[in-house]
């Protein structure tokens, strides 16, 4: 391809609202341009970079024999009324009503899609297990899309679905599909760690996340310093063993706390450690008000709250709700007297205080030496971990600490079970001939974020560098004088070799000067360029490789082997 005719306008300087460095790169090399805020343009080199990234991916989704396969992109809000999501996801969800003023949506993912079909389509045990992919535009209304392409309002993506008679059968879809992950990860040569990922609202039991570490990874991941236990920080489990402690019962007593507000000040006043109090706070779940009580130390952890309730909205209460509903401000709230109608969730390791001090639930008042079950009934049942785990903390497996680093999410997988082939009635006869639901998986690939995440974890000060297994071309030939006979004849002799032997390759025929053809090959990050300059009429051109911009000069007659040698150790 010549780079004359090639639409790719590099930037001389970067616009400010670019925050992080793929987004920036990504920019000033011409491979992507906004449309709105959130949408995106992909550029002839960043198709190019989707194109090999997809097709990795077929080739890993058909050696587990996933069907590729496409649904629209518009769907009728019938469908999402089944399975109850066209209320509970909110603004995100992008509606709008066609000429006949139904109502539609843009789909932001494809459960209901799929299940739908596999439900009016598949009635027999022995059509099953069935995994079926697609790699199509979603849509999200996201509040705050920044990040260029990694926080976006429309992005590709893999969505993948199994569908099996039987639990094993799912077990076998979501073990393929790790593989199948890993393999797609490996060849593309990101870093990335599998994690325990959040099944959230998605109502499944497992779930895995990949996340690819990078500065501008919008999730933090708590990994143990010793184990390979690693988690979404909203997951994550510090180790906590309960106690049984033996203890003598101090009376109950009610203090006036006029400027007790937060923890500390109550610590202060008290000259009791943070965690030896309890704090409590409000939530909204589902239209319904839940306590959670952790000790001081802690932050409640919401998402887990959320997993723990099944909830498919949870926020916290506001101040207003709290004080009409238990007559008292966010600073002087406990376990202590709730209202009937208030669920009470407490964490273990406030379960284990004793004679602890908490709100009293009137403003300005605290109670002292406040004891499980004398003071506040309490089950096993509203006893969880309901915290948000700390750096430093030993980790659940009871080995390491906790250490945190940011990772950009680039694929999850579910283990969903039935709750949308229930919700769409897909159901086979099992061998018996009884009527079975389905049981389903769900598994992600963000396929545009990928192209960010790559550049996040590749890139160095001169711009972009790609791998060679999703490079949008193999070499760079970059003439340094377009003047120079021999050089334009060394230049178009290796375009020709280099492509007779199967490689892409971009030859720079631009009139520039040669700062500007080598400041723009860093940029844009090929991994070859072969720079044909002043010992062109010696038959020797220099090689670089960019990952390690390391330069090596060479005969012409060598330059086909070694660079199918230096490509082939990094496709
Ligand atoms: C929505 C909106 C946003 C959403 C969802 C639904 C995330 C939603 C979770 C998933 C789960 C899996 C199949 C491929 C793998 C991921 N954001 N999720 O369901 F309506 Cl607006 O998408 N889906």
């Amino acid at each position: 391809m010549k780079q004359s005719k090639l639409l790719m306008p590099t930037l001389r300087e970067v616009p400010a609202d670019a925050e992080v460095k793929s987004h920036q790169l990504l920019l000033k090399a011409g491979f992507i341009r906004p449309v709105s805020a959130g949408t995106f343009s992909y550029l002839p080199m960043a198709k190019r970079v989707l194109n090999k990234i997809e097709q990795i991916i077929r080739e890993e989704m058909d050696r587990i024999d996933a069907n590729e396969m496409l649904v629209p992109e518009i769907l009728p809000a019938e469908l999402w009324q089944k399975s109850g999501r066209y209320t509970t996801y909110g603004p995100n969800l992008y509606k709008f009503k066609n000429r006949q003023d139904r109502d539609f949506i843009l789909g932001p993912t494809h459960e209901e899609t799929f299940t739908q079909l596999m439900a009016d389509d598949i009635k027999s045990y022995k059509k099953l297990p069935l995994v079926v992919y697609q790699i199509q535009p979603k849509f999200r209304d996201e509040n705050r899309p920044r990040f260029g392409l990694l926080r976006t309002r429309e992005f590709i993506m893999k969505d993948a679905y199994s569908f099996s008679a039987d639990q094993a059968g799912l077990d076998t879809a979501f073990r393929n599909m790790e593989s199948a992950y890993t393999n797609v990860f490996d060849r593309i040569g990101l870093n990335y760690r599998a994690i325990v990922g959040d099944a959230g609202a998605m109502g499944g039991s497992d779930s895995k996340e990949f996340s690819a570490p990078a500065a501008a990874g919008e999730d933090i991941i708590a990994y143990s310093d010793t184990t390979d236990y690693a988690a979404n920080l909203e997951m994550a489990k510090d180790f906590y063993e309960r106690q049984k402690p033996t203890f003598s019962a101090e009376p109950l007593e009610k203090i006036d706390t006029p400027n007790e507000k937060t923890i500390e000040e109550l610590s202060q006043l008290l000259d009791v450690p943070a965690e030896k109090l309890a704090k409590t706070i409000m939530f909204m779940a589902d239209g319904e008000l839940v306590a959670v009580v952790t000790t001081g130390d802690f932050e409640v952890n919401d998402v887990k709250v959320q997993n723990f309730l099944q909830a498919d909205t949870l926020e916290l209460a506001e101040e207003g709700q709290v004080k009409a509903l238990i007559g008292a401000s966010f600073g002087s709230l406990g376990p202590v007297k709730l209202p009937e109608n208030v669920r009470l969730l407490v964490d273990e390791r406030a379960a284990d205080l004793v004679n602890f001090a908490a709100g009293a639930n009137e403003d300005g008042k605290h109670y002292l030496n406040i004891n499980w079950q004398r003071d506040v009934q309490l089950t096993e049942e509203n006893i969880g971990d309901f915290r948000t785990a700390r750096e430093g903390d030993v980790a659940v497996d009871g080995h390491g600490h906790l250490v945190f680093t940011k990772g950009i999410e680039i694929g999850h997988i579910f283990k969903l079970g039935t709750r949308y082939s229930k919700a769409m009635g897909a159901q086979v006869l099992d061998e018996n001939g009884r009527q079975v639901d389905m049981i389903m998986g769900s598994y992600g690939i963000g396929v545009s974020r990928l192209l960010s995440a790559i550049v996040e974890q590749k890139a160095d000060d001169d711009g972009l560098v790609w791998p060679a297994s999703v490079a949008p071309f193999d070499v760079h030939i970059v003439p340094v004088n377009t003047k120079d006979d021999e050089q334009a004849r060394v230049a178009s002799q290796l375009e020709e070799l280099l492509t007779k032997q199967g490689l892409e390759v971009l030859i720079d025929d631009r009139k520039e000067r040669a700062g500007v053809k080598f400041a723009d090959a860093d940029l844009i990050g090929l991994p070859i360029r072969i720079t044909v300059g002043k010992k062109a009429s010696e038959d020797v051109v220099e090689v670089k490789v960019r990952a390690s911009n390391t330069n090596i000069e060479m005969r012409v007659s060598e330059v086909v082997d070694s660079v199918s040698v230096l490509l082939n150790g990094d496709k």
